[in-house]
């Protein structure tokens, strides 16, 4: 019996999961889960790098009281980083990709690079949030702290070098900072050099499943455990949750969390016109392909809509909050999910309102309509971002796998069917996890490669079919709703 520990940090919380292979099945077993709440502090977000190592260690320690472990790894949303000093030392608090700070950056980026050239060089899609725009904005921000800058560790390079005192640079993550060369596989000397960022800031590479060391020895005597090997995973947990697609030939996934992730595994990079045009990015995957996908908004906005109720002293549940959407009139109004003001924490739903009063149309009112806006205006979106993957691809699919926690929310399942027209498979919901678990069992040799690990996963989590239903219906609305965004009318 292998057992292994997967350390994934979302963005509601982290979760400490051992993972247990017998050789044929894998069994998950949930040892710890901890808040991740970033800190607002003079007006800027901050991951709370403290509190989330405290957890990490607290993890370990119960995981190994539990059982022996070969091993752990660590994954993380991407983008963000923390900063070393010459001594080794943590510069400041990393900043959450969610902070103000970079709104309109890519633009000022497309003065120094065009926008045509920072794609055709990285693959990455244009998002303010990229590692690039973050450290424009450091350096316009605050000169002292970049030129003091001696190692950007992306945060699950980070959280390793915590643990290891090794600092490493895992693929799947540098995949994601508009700093990469999704073709060599390597840093972008020419996105460096444009923007005057040294090589030698930069962490020196890694493939997902290299081991980057193991526990410090100081560590290990605090926390009473063995010094256990440390390995780089998918750390990205987009590369993570897209490893556990249980799917052998070619695939359309959702990586539904908090974000979502939609694309399909590709040999190469598609870097052309239309990718560019649909925004659509080539992110390494945790087996060497590429993923080619849209990151587009997610479960974020039904997460914060949930804490407004909560703020408001309504408590719900996720099943209780899909239960009152199911008897709210239908297609009462649509959203671009992805409008910038419904990014930032707040009042989503006062936000929902004002846009709808904004862009003449229904205003919802009770908490059931504006979750169901949420959920069809995220169901459609996914149908759009559909055939754009599908346009650059090239060819239609007939499956959608929905992974991760989306996977659970039966209500965006089956909208998402009836919206797309293609059957959907749910599962797993903790596909992040079973990834991240997965190119650990990998690198250690218990399992053989990804269509192997595939396979295991098809047999030991559970999954849920929808078939589409009401497609004509969907159909009509899914035009009304792309003739409003293509005539702006879906932005106030
Ligand atoms: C999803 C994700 C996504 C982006 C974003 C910042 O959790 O990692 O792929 O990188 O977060």
């Amino acid at each position: 019996m292998k057992q292994v520990l997967a350390l994934d940090l979302g963005a509601s919380n982290g979760r400490a999961i051992l993972g247990k292979y017998d050789g044929e099945k894998l069994y998950l077993q949930e040892i710890h889960r901890f808040e991740n709440i970033p800190i607002e502090e003079e007006n800027t977000l901050y991951w709370d790098i403290e509190a989330l190592f405290f957890e990490i260690k607290n993890s370990l320690r119960l995981a190994a009281h539990i059982s022996h472990l070969d091993s752990v790894g660590i994954d993380t949303w991407g983008v963000d980083f923390g900063l070393l000093d010459s001594a080794g030392n943590l510069l400041a608090r990393p900043v959450h990709y969610r902070d103000r700070r970079t709104e309109g950056m890519s633009k000022k980026a497309e003065k120094i690079l065009t926008k045509e050239k920072l794609y055709q060089l990285t693959g990455n899609q244009i998002l303010d949030i990229n590692t690039l725009f973050q450290l424009m904005s450091l350096k316009e921000r605050n000169v002292k702290q970049f030129e003091q800058i001696n190692k950007l560790l992306l945060m699950p390079d980070l959280f390793n070098y915590l643990l290891t005192n090794t600092a490493k640079t895992e693929i799947t993550i540098a995949s994601t900072t508009q700093l990469f060369d999704p073709y060599k596989k390597k840093w972008s000397k020419e996105i460096l050099n444009t923007f005057h960022i040294p090589e030698s800031m930069m962490g020196e590479l890694v493939e997902p499943g290299a081991t980057i060391g193991n526990i410090t020895p100081v560590l290990a005597e605090e926390l009473g455990i063995a010094e256990i090997p440390v390995i780089a995973v998918g750390s990205h947990d987009t590369a993570s949750a897209i490893a556990s697609v249980p799917c052998n030939e070619e695939f359309l996934f959702i990586s539904s969390g908090t974000w979502s992730l939609i694309g399909t595994e590709i040999k190469q990079p598609i870097i052309n016109e239309t990718s560019l045009y649909y925004n659509i990015t080539n992110e390494s995957s945790a087996d060497k392909t590429t993923s080619l996908l849209k990151n587009i908004a997610g479960l974020w906005m039904i997460q914060e809509t949930k804490r407004q109720f909560e703020r408001e002293g309504r408590i719900y549940s996720y099943s209780e909050l899909a239960e009152i959407a199911q008897h709210a009139k239908p297609f009462n109004c649509y959203l671009d999910t992805d409008y910038l003001e419904f990014q930032h924490p707040g009042n989503i739903p006062k936000r929902i309102r004002q846009y709808a009063a904004a862009t003449d149309q229904y205003v919802p009112n009770t908490d059931a309509e504006i979750v169901r806006v949420i959920y069809e205006s995220l169901a459609l979106k996914y149908r759009l971002v559909i055939e754009e993957i599908q346009e650059v691809i090239g060819k239609e699919y007939s499956i959608v796998n929905i992974v991760g926690g989306g996977a659970q929310a039966e209500i965006l399942c089956q909208m998402t069917a009836n919206a797309v027209g293609k059957k959907v498979i749910a599962g797993p919901a903790e596909a992040t996890a079973i990834g991240n678990i997965i190119v650990q069992l990998i690198g250690s040799g218990a399992i053989q490669d990804l269509q192997q690990a595939r396979e295991i996963v098809k047999s030991s989590f559970r999954l849920v079919e929808y078939q589409p239903k009401d497609e004509q219906l969907w159909k009509q609305h899914y035009e009304i709703y792309c003739h409003l965004l293509k005539v702006g009318r879906l932005h106030p």
